[in-house]
C-alpha cells in the first residue's frame, strides 16, 4: 500500500496548481489505496458516540500514521513544493474543546492498538466558529471547512437511514473517515442530515444557539439524530448476522456515551427492541445496561443536561414513553429497596420535572466513569453519591490521555528525534518505553540538547504567531501559556490579575531580575457567554496597555492569539515553557492540554485539580509549581466564611488589579462587560456568590509561583524540571486510557 501511495503521489503533476488543489489530489491519491478494516466476524466492537470530534488537520497526521511523512516531503520537494504549504488548509473543527479532542485522541489510539473501536458523530456543515478580534472583542465567523474540499470523507449513500421525529423524517447519510493505525484503518463515521431545509438544519452547526426554545429543540434534534442513527445501524447489523434474539447483543457491541449528549441512544435502543422486536421492557433495559457505558466530563450544574419532558413528548413521543417507563421502573425498584425520598429525588430520571440525561445514563449503564482520579472520586462523593451507595460496582475511573502521535511525534519532531537517538525507536510503537529516557535526567549533554530543542520550538512558535497575528514575541522570553476553552472556572481572569500585579511591580522597579516573559492566551468564548467575552476583552486591553508601555514592554508581553485551534495548539504546546492549569480545585474534570504541555517538556503551574494531580505524581511535585486551595479547603470555603471583599480590603495589589475593571484604566466600549466581571467578584451575579471561583483566595499564591518560575527559568535546574516532565509523560498516552476502557468497560 505504502509503495503504491508513493507512486501515486510521484505521478501528480504539481505545476500551476493551487495548494488546495494539490492537497485534494494528494489526499485522494492516498485514499485510493486505503481500505477500511472490517471487524473480524464474531469479534466484539466498541462504538464511541460523541457530539464532538475535534480531529484537527488530517493531512500530516495521516502521512505520519502511514509512515511516509518524510518520503512525501522529499517527493514534493523535488517537485518544488514545500510540504509546509498545506498548513494553510484549515482543519475541520467539529468540536469545541477537551471533550471533542479526547474523542479524536481515543479513536487514534484505538486504531493504533489494532482495536475495533469506531467513532460515531455528526458531520456539521459548519464547525466551531472562527474567531476574530475587533478592537479586542471576540467576533464569530462561520467555519466553512468544506471549502477546502473533503478528500478524506467517503459518502455512504446506500447506508443512509431514516430518522423519525413527530413532525417529519430526516435522512442520516454516513460519511466515513479513515483513522489510520499500523495494522488497521478504522472508520470514523459522521452522519449528515438531509431531506430538505428543515432536515439539513440538524447538521448545520455545532452547538446552535440555545437561548430560545427553538434553539433548544434543535439541539435535542441533533442529539436524537446522532443517537438514532448510530443505534439503528448497530441493531440492523446485529439482526442481519444473529437474528432477533438479542441476548448476545452485548457480546458483540459496546457503546460508550461521551457525556450526556448521546444518552438518548439508551432510550432509542429500548424503543426499538421493545417496539420492533417485542423484547420485554425489563430485558431491553438489561441488555441496554450491558451495552452502554457513560463517561461524565463535568460536574458543573449548568452543563448537566435536563430536557423538559414537554420537549421530548412533542418531538419524540415514543422516546418519551420509554423514559417515563424507565423512570417508573426505577421508582418501583427504589421503593422495593427502601430508598428514602431525598435520595431518590437525587437519582431519579425525572428530576425537577425534567428528564435528567445523567441520571438516565447512571441508572441504565453498567459502567460510569470519570476522567481523572480526583474527578471519579468526586462523582462518587458528590454528584452521584446516592447511586454510588447502591451500585458501587458501576463506578470506575479512566484517566484521560492524549495521542503521542499527534502531540509529540508530529508536533515535536525534534524532541522525538532526540528520544530516538538516546533510546532507539521502540517507544514509537510502545509509549511505555519513553520512561527509558529517565536515565538521562542528570546527563548534561542530553539536557543541553533538550534545552536547545525547546528554544528551537519556541522560535518556530514565534514565527507562527508572527505569521498569524503580525506580532513579534519577545525574543528568548519565558513563554507561559494558558490555552483552553474560555470559562470562568478555568480562571483566565485570575491570570489576568496576576499579570496586572506583575506589571505594577515592574513599573515600581520591584522586580530588578525579572526575565523577559510572554503570556500567551488562546481561547474561544461561547458566543452568548457574556462574562467569558468580557474576560477576552479585558485580557486584550491588558495586552495593549503593556505593549504601549515603553519600559515594561521590553520585559513583559501579553498575546491573545486569534482563533485558537488544534493546529495552533500543536505549535504552542511544543514551544511553551510553562503550562498554566489554574482551575478552581474540583472543577476541571481532567484537562488534557496539561498533558500535551507536559509531554513536550513544559512545567505545570497549577492547582491540585483534574489530571494535574496525577501529572505531579508522575513527574514529581518538586518539578512543578503547585499552589492554591485544594478541594477540601474549597468545600469548606463554600460552606461559609469566604469573603472576597475582606481579602480585597487588605491586599492592596489585588485591590488595584481588580479595581482596573472599574476605575477607568480599561475601556470596554461602554458595553458593561467589565462592571459585570467586577460585580461577579464583589457582590455576586446571576445566582452565584461573590467570587464563585475563588480567584482572590488563590491569586497571591499564583503571583508568587509565577515569579518563582521567572527566577528559576533558564537555569540548569529548570531544564531538569522540564525534562523530568517530558520523560514522565508516558502514563498520559491515550493508548493507556483506551486499554483501560477496553478492559474495565468494553470487555473487548
Ligand atoms: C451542555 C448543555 C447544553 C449545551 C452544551 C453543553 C455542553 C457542551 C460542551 C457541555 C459540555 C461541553 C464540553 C465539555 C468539555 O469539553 N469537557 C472537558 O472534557 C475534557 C475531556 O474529558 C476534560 O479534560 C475537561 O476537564 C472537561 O472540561
Amino acid at each position: 500500500m505504502k509503495e503504491q501511495i508513493l507512486k501515486n503521489i510521484e505521478a501528480i503533476q504539481t505545476d500551476g496548481k493551487s495548494t488546495v488543489q494539490l492537497y485534494n489530489e494528494i489526499s485522494s491519491a492516498i485514499m485510493r489505496e486505503i481500505s477500511f478494516t472490517a471487524p473480524a466476524p464474531d469479534q466484539k466492537s466498541a462504538y464511541y458516540l460523541s457530539i464532538e470530534f475535534l480531529i484537527g488537520r488530517m493531512f500530516y497526521n495521516n502521512l505520519l500514521e502511514l509512515g511516509i511523512l518524510n518520503e512525501v516531503r522529499d517527493i514534493l520537494k523535488e517537485k518544488g513544493v514545500d510540504a509546509v504549504v498545506f498548513e494553510e488548509i484549515e482543519d475541520a473543527a467539529l468540536g469545541n474543546g477537551g471533550l471533542g479532542r479526547l474523542a479524536a485522541c481515543f479513536i487514534d489510539s484505538a486504531a493504533g492498538l489494532d482495536l475495533p473501536v469506531y467513532g460515531r458523530g455528526i458531520r456539521y456543515r459548519y464547525g466551531l466558529f472562527k474567531q476574530k478580534f475587533e478592537n479586542g472583542f471576540q467576533e464569530e465567523l462561520p467555519d466553512d471547512w468544506q471549502s477546502f474540499g473533503d478528500p478524506w470523507g467517503i459518502r455512504r449513500e446506500n447506508e443512509a437511514r431514516v430518522i423519525k421525529f413527530a413532525d417529519g423524517e430526516v435522512r442520516a447519510v454516513p460519511y466515513d473517515m479513515p483513522i489510520i493505525g499500523k495494522n488497521r484503518v478504522n472508520a470514523l463515521r459522521l452522519y449528515q442530515a438531509e431531506g430538505g431545509a428543515a432536515a439539513e438544519k440538524i447538521s448545520e452547526y455545532l452547538y446552535p444557539a440555545d437561548d430560545t426554545e427553538e434553539g433548544k429543540l434543535l439541539r435535542l434534534r441533533q442529539e436524537y439524530f446522532l443517537s438514532a442513527a448510530a443505534v439503528g445501524e448497530l441493531i440492523d447489523a446485529y439482526v442481519a448476522r444473529h437474528g432477533t434474539d438479542f441476548s448476545a447483543f452485548p457480546a458483540y457491541n459496546a457503546v460508550q456515551l461521551n457525556d450526556t449528549h448521546p444518552v438518548l441512544a439508551i432510550a432509542e435502543f429500548i424503543r426499538i427492541l421493545t417496539g420492533t422486536y417485542s423484547v420485554s421492557f425489563a430485558k431491553a433495559v438489561r441488555l441496554a445496561g450491558k451495552t452502554f457505558g457513560y463517561t461524565n466530563h463535568t460536574i458543573l450544574p449548568e452543563a448537566l443536561e435536563c430536557w423538559p419532558q414537554e420537549y421530548i413528548r412533542r418531538l419524540l413521543p415514543e422516546i418519551f414513553t420509554v423514559l417515563k417507563k424507565l423512570d417508573a421502573k426505577e421508582h418501583r425498584e427504589f421503593r422495593r429497596k427502601g430508598i428514602g425520598e431525598a435520595e431518590e429525588a437525587d437519582m431519579r430520571i425525572v428530576k425537577n420535572g425534567a428528564f435528567s440525561m445523567a441520571n438516565t445514563a447512571v441508572y441504565v449503564a453498567h459502567r460510569v466513569n470519570g476522567v481523572a482520579r480526583i474527578h471519579s472520586e468526586i462523582l462518587k462523593d458528590s454528584l452521584f453519591r446516592s447511586a454510588y451507595a447502591y451500585t458501587p460496582e458501576k463506578f470506575v475511573n479512566v484517566t484521560n490521555g492524549i495521542t503521542q502521535r499527534r502531540w509529540l511525534m508530529l508536533c515535536n519532531e525534534e524532541l522525538s528525534a532526540l528520544i530516538d537517538r538516546k533510546i532507539g525507536t521502540d517507544w514509537r510503537a510502545d509509549i511505555g518505553r519513553l520512561s527509558d529516557m529517565k536515565k538521562f535526567a542528570k546527563d548534561d549533554n542530553v539536557l543541553a540538547e533538550f534545552a536547545q530543542i525547546k528554544a528551537k520550538k519556541k522560535e518556530q512558535l514565534a514565527e507562527y504567531v508572527y505569521r498569524k497575528e503580525g506580532i513579534r514575541l519577545l525574543p528568548d522570553a519565558i513563554v507561559y501559556a494558558q490555552v483552553k476553552r474560555l470559562h470562568e472556572y478555568k480562571r483566565q481572569l485570575m491570570t489576568a490579575f496576576a499579570i496586572l500585579e506583575i506589571y505594577e511591580k515592574l513599573r515600581n522597579g520591584e522586580l530588578a531580575e525579572f526575565k523577559p516573559t510572554v503570556f500567551l492566551f488562546g481561547a474561544k468564548s461561547a458566543p452568548a457567554y457574556f462574562r467569558a467575552k468580557g474576560i477576552i476583552k479585558f485580557i486584550n486591553e491588558i495586552a495593549k496597555k503593556i505593549a504601549a508601555d515603553e519600559l515594561v514592554s521590553k520585559k513583559l508581553q501579553v498575546v491573545f492569539v486569534t482563533d485558537y485551534n488544534v493546529s495552533y495548539a500543536e505549535k504552542i504546546v511544543a514551544g511553551a515553557d510553562v503550562s498554566l492549569q489554574v482551575s478552581t480545585a474540583g472543577l476541571e474534570a481532567s484537562g488534557t492540554g496539561n498533558m500535551k504541555f507536559m509531554m513536550n517538556g513544559a512545567v505545570t503551574c497549577g492547582t491540585m485539580d483534574g489530571a494535574n494531580i496525577e501529572i505531579v505524581e508522575q513527574a514529581g511535585r518538586e518539578n512543578n509549581y503547585i499552589f492554591g486551595a485544594e478541594v477540601e479547603e474549597i468545600d469548606a470555603l463554600r460552606r461559609g466564611g469566604y469573603d472576597p471583599n475582606a481579602i480585597l480590603a487588605q491586599d492592596g495589589a489585588a485591590r488595584r488589579a481588580v479595581g482596573t475593571l472599574v476605575d477607568g484604566t480599561f475601556d470596554d466600549g461602554g458595553r458593561g462587560y467589565f462592571k459585570e466581571l467586577y460585580d461577579s467578584l464583589t457582590v455576586g451575579a446571576s445566582w452565584h456568590k461573590p467570587d464563585h471561583y475563588f480567584i482572590l483566595r488563590d491569586l497571591p499564591e499564583y503571583v508568587e509561583q509565577l515569579l518563582r518560575i521567572n527566577a528559576e527559568a533558564g537555569s540548569h535546574e529548570f531544564t531538569q524540571k522540564q525534562f523530568a516532565n517530558a520523560v514522565s509523560s508516558a502514563y498520559f498516552s491515550s493508548d493507556r486510557s483506551i486499554r483501560e476502557y477496553a478492559e474495565k468497560i468494553w470487555e473487548l
